[in-house]
């Protein structure tokens, strides 16, 4: 293939101030602390599996579910969104060439640090091992809600933050196109805006009045519903920032093109329309969800599967493209070439790599017959360690190889230790849903410590030894990366950060005329997404409402 060259680069240059860099750096602070004690957990978790019992020599852990209550939250709410509401917004405030809001910012940072803490409180004192599903009529202290429900709150105003930004920005270039950073970044926080009014209505509205003892029960169905309707559009909150990363900042780190702006635009707004619609694929096997909504969300879920198909090839050309320059030759040749030396890179492809098994394991779950199967089963955390855990978890570890270092000014500490820490995680990752997986199929059970439980099967050895072997190399790269973090932060070599974004360079421009403006128009596609919802949940809540209040709380002690 012959090597295209670029024709459109970014103008601006703009460096957002230091003092707004240092508020985010804190915000993602707190995501990596959340993980450091998330980790570990999840090692307990995975030696039980291979019914190794370190549960005991954990201080101050009542239970097996508040400790996996922890795990849950830590790593797929806190992490996940702190990195985001730093992330996105940074993203926004550099394509569109502005300064946020700080007064927006410390309010995003301190919403986050609160509700965080409340979390803590509830989790720690053992009084929310509820899950991070929190299904009623499971209860959980009030702080627990609350705590959430400020998360969430700081994720609005971040996206405020973002909007606030592009507003001005809009007024000072009256009909130019959005540039493609700041326009994936607002959409990506625009779908989980909508996807977070489910919950944050569930919380506000059913549980919390319910936990303080305002009202004495509750509607399991309905909140269960509210929560899956979150539930899963958030598996896409936590996968497009990684997404950005991959289209629009990648390529120009392995010296690649990204192909098309428009087709980029194209694959978030599907993702802004079809995320919520398909979500109750986690309630196939639910009671009182009727039959013809079940259908109608496993279509939708077949449907949010195309922008990921779109992603692979768009993100794939634009490495080829990469590894071509780089002087590779052959089918498979530019593959070699591709930057592997560098860190955040790596960590990157490793992420990209493990994610085509997500995918495929996403596949058997959407499927209605299959997930009778495998649903409530070890499978589901195999596949959601593919995921979140890999996808997601191994890109927000590549950004932070260059973007600690761009918002500290400190250098990175070991490029070797940090390419250790990917290598030995992503071979953890596979081998550990690798048997988390093949034992799934075999029944094994999720959300159990096997190490104690009074029920067994031989036919889960292999794949519980596998998964133990798996989640300890894990915890040892998750470790790897916590100590080349830590060191960049407090000994890295001063000014040796990188002072500028990598932002990638695009085969074809945005067009001003055309169809191609339309992907500009967000108030029409949150309008679209809004009505796709409606036929999706519509007659679900038409026969759920009023709400049934029907069970009284039960706690887990
Ligand atoms: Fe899922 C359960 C279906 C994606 C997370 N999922 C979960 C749970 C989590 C989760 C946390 O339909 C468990 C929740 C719980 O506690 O109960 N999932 C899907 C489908 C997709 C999918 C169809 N899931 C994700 C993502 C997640 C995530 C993304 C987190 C970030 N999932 C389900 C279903 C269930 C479920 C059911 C319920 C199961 C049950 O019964 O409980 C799809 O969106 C996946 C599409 C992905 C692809 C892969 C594209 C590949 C790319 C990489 C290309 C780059 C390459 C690199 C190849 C099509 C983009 C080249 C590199 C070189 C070096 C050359
Ligand atoms: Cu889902």
């Amino acid at each position: 293939m012959a090597v295209p060259t670029p024709t459109v680069s970014d103008p601006t240059g703009y460096e957002l101030p230091m003092d707004q860099r240092r508020v985010l750096r804190w915000m993602i602070y707190i995501g990596y602390a959340a993980l450091t004690a998330g980790v570990f957990h999840g090692l307990a978790n995975a030696l039980s599996y291979a019914k190794i019992d370190i549960i005991g020599y954990f201080p101050a852990l009542h239970t097996y579910y508040q400790g996996l209550t922890a795990h849950g939250v830590a790593n797929v709410i806190i992490f996940t969104f702190s990195f985001s509401n730093a992330f996105l917004p940074l993203m926004t405030a550099r394509a569109l060439g502005r300064p946020l809001s700080s007064r927006l910012l410390w309010a995003s940072f301190i919403a986050l640090l609160v509700g965080n803490l409340m979390v803590i409180y509830a989790v720690v004192s053992n009084q929310a091992s509820v899950l991070f599903t929190a299904y009623a009529p499971l209860q959980a202290h009030w702080t627990f809600y609350l705590g959430l429900v400020l998360v969430v709150v700081s994720t609005w105003l971040a996206l405020g933050n973002m909007l606030l930004v592009l507003r001005a920005w809009r007024r000072e270039h009256p009909g130019a196109r959005i540039p493609l950073l700041a326009h994936v970044s607002v959409v990506s926080y625009l779908m989980w805006f909508l996807a977070s009014l489910p919950i944050a209505t569930s919380f506000l509205g059913f549980l919390l009045p319910w936990s303080l003892g305002i009202v004495s029960k509750t509607d399991p169905l309905l909140t269960r519903t509210l929560f899956w309707f979150t539930g899963h559009a958030i598996v896409y909150a936590w996968l497009l920032p990684a997404y950005i990363s991959w289209y629009a900042l990648i390529p120009r780190q392995v010296g690649g093109s990204l192909i098309s702006d428009s087709y980029a635009r194209l694959v978030f707004i599907l993702f802004l329309l079809l995320s919520m619609p398909g979500s109750a694929h986690h309630q196939f096997t639910d009671p009182g969800i009727p039959a013809g909504m079940k259908v109608v969300h496993a279509v939708f879920t077949f449907g949010v599967f195309f922008p990921s198909l779109g992603t692979a090839f768009s993100v794939i050309a634009a490495l080829e493209i990469g590894g071509r320059r780089r002087g590779g030759r052959g089918l498979l040749g530019w593959i070699r070439k591709l930057p592997w030396g560098d860190p955040s890179v790596a960590a990157q492809l490793l992420a990209m790599l493990l994610f085509v098994l997500g995918g495929a394991t996403g596949l058997v779950n959407a499927s209605f017959t299959m997930n009778q199967v495998i649903h409530n089963t070890t499978w589901v955390p195999g596949h959601f360690h593919l995921t979140v855990g890999s996808a997601v978890a191994l890109t927000v570890m590549g950004v932070a190889y260059w973007l600690i270092p761009y918002l500290t000014g400190r250098g990175l500490f070991s490029r070797k230790l940090a390419l250790a820490s990917s290598w030995v995680y992503a071979f953890g990752v596979l081998v550990f849903a690798r048997g988390m997986i093949s034992a799934g199929l075999e029944g094994m059970p999720r959300r159990i410590y096997r190490a104690q439980a009074a029920y067994d099967d031989p036919a889960w050895d292999l794949g519980g030894r596998l998964a133990g072997i798996g989640g300890s190399l894990m915890f040892v790269g998750a470790i790897l990366f916590f100590i080349v973090i830590g060191l960049t932060i407090v000994a890295g070599k001063r000014g040796a950060g990188p002072t500028d974004i990598p932002i990638s360079e695009t085969l074809t421009a945005p067009s001003r005329t055309g169809w191609e403006p339309i992907l500009d128009r967000f108030g029409w596609w949150v309008a679209v997404a809004v009505a796709l919802i409606l036929i999706a949940y519509g007659p679900f809540f038409a026969t759920a409402l009023p709400p049934r209040l029907i069970s009284p709380g039960f706690k887990s002690l």
